[in-house]
C-alpha cells in the first residue's frame, strides 16, 4: 500500500491504496514508518516526495478500520504506533520533503502533507480538516503544523466549519506554496524535487531545525540557536562551494556535504 522509489537523490513515497482514497490502515502506516527510516539512513539520498496514487492524496484514517476507534485506550494505542513515530519520522527528516498533492488530502492525509517542508498541489486538489464530520479532533501533527502555516483564523475555520479549501485558496492562504494546474503536476513535482536536490542538503537541515525550534524559543534563545546552526553550516563543504562560486561569479555546484 506504499510505493518506495528511488531515483538518483530523490525519493519518492507514493500512498497506494486509491480505490479507498489512500485511507490509512495500520498496515499502511507501518509501511510508510518503514521507508522513513530507509530514507533516513541513506546518505545518498537529498529530498523526498510525497504523494498519492489515483484521484486523492489520501483521505486520512480508514474508518472502516474499527480497532482505531473503539474505545479512548484503543485510539491512544493506534496514534502512539502508527501515527506519531511516522509524522516524527518525517518531521525529523534532515533533506526537505516535498507533498505533491493531486486531489483531496483529508484528516490526517492533511497532517501528513502539512508535515512536509513544501506542499505543491494541483489545482483541483483540496484540503479537508475533516475531523469534526465525524465527531474528531485534528490529530497526525495537524493542529501542530496547521496554526504555524496558515494562523490561528484559518485554523480554526477549517477545523470548525470542516469544508474543503481549494488549492488556490490554499495557496492564496501560505498553507501551500503553490498550485499548479493539474496536468503540470508532475513536472513541477519533479522540477521542484530536482531544486532541493541540488542544494546545500546541509544547510537545508539546519535551516529546518531553525524554524522548527522558533515556535518554542524566545527572542534571544532563537538567536543564540541561530549562531550555533551557522557554526555548523560554515564547516560544511557546501559552504565553502557557495561563498567560492559567488565571489569567482559562478553557479555554485553543491555535493550535499
Ligand atoms: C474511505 C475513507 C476513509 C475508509 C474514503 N476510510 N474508506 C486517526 C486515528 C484514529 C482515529 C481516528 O482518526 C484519525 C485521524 C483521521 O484521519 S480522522 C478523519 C478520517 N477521514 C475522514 O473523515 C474522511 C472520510 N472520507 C470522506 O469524507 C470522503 O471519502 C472524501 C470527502 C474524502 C471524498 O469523497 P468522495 O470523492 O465522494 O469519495 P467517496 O466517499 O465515494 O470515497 C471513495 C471510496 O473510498 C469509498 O469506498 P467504496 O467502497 O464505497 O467505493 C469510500 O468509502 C472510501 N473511503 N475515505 N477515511
Amino acid at each position: 500500500t506504499i510505493l518506495f522509489e528511488r531515483k538518483d537523490a530523490v525519493a519518492r513515497i507514493t500512498l497506494n491504496r486509491p480505490d479507498k482514497l489512500n485511507s490509512f490502515t495500520g498496515g499502511m502506516l507501518s509501511e510508510l514508518q518503514a521507508a522513513l527510516a530507509e530514507v533516513a539512513a541513506d546518505p545518498g539520498l537529498r529530498a523526498l516526495v510525497l504523494a498519492g496514487s489515483g484521484r486523492a492524496f489520501g483521505a486520512g484514517q480508514d474508518l472502516r478500520e474499527a480497532h482505531a476507534v473503539d474505545s479512548p485506550a484503543a485510539v491512544g494505542e493506534h496514534l502512539a504506533r502508527y501515527y506519531d513515530p511516522a509524522m516524527k519520522k518525517l518531521a525529523a527528516l534532515e533533506i526537505p520533503t516535498l507533498a505533491s498533492v493531486n486531489g483531496i488530502a483529508a484528516g490526517a492525509s492533511c497532517g501528513l502533507a502539512l508535515g512536509c517542508d513544501l506542499i505543491v498541489a494541483a489545482r483541483s486538489a483540496t484540503f479537508l480538516m475533516a475531523f469534526a464530520r465525524i465527531g474528531l479532533v485534528p490529530d497526525g501533527g495537524s493542529s501542530y503544523w496547521l496554526p504555524r502555516r496558515v494562523g490561528l483564523t484559518r485554523a480554526l475555520g477549517m477545523t470548525l466549519l470542516a469544508e474543503p479549501v481549494t488549492a488556490e485558496q490554499a495557496e492564496r492562504w501560505g498553507l501551500i506554496w503553490e498550485c499548479v494546474d493539474d496536468d503540470a503536476l508532475a513536472s513541477r513535482t519533479e522540477a521542484l524535487a530536482q531544486q532541493l536536490a541540488n542544494g546545500p542538503t546541509r544547510a537545508y537541515a539546519l535551516a529546518k531545525r531553525a524554524f522548527h525550534g522558533s515556535g518554542t524559543n524566545s527572542f534571544e534563545q532563537q538567536l543564540a540557536l541561530e549562531a550555533e546552526l551557522q557554526a555548523l553550516a560554515v564547516g560544511t563543504a557546501d559552504a565553502r562551494e557557495g561563498i567560492a562560486a559567488f565571489l569567482e561569479k559562478r553557479t555554485a555546484k553543491f555535493s550535499g556535504r
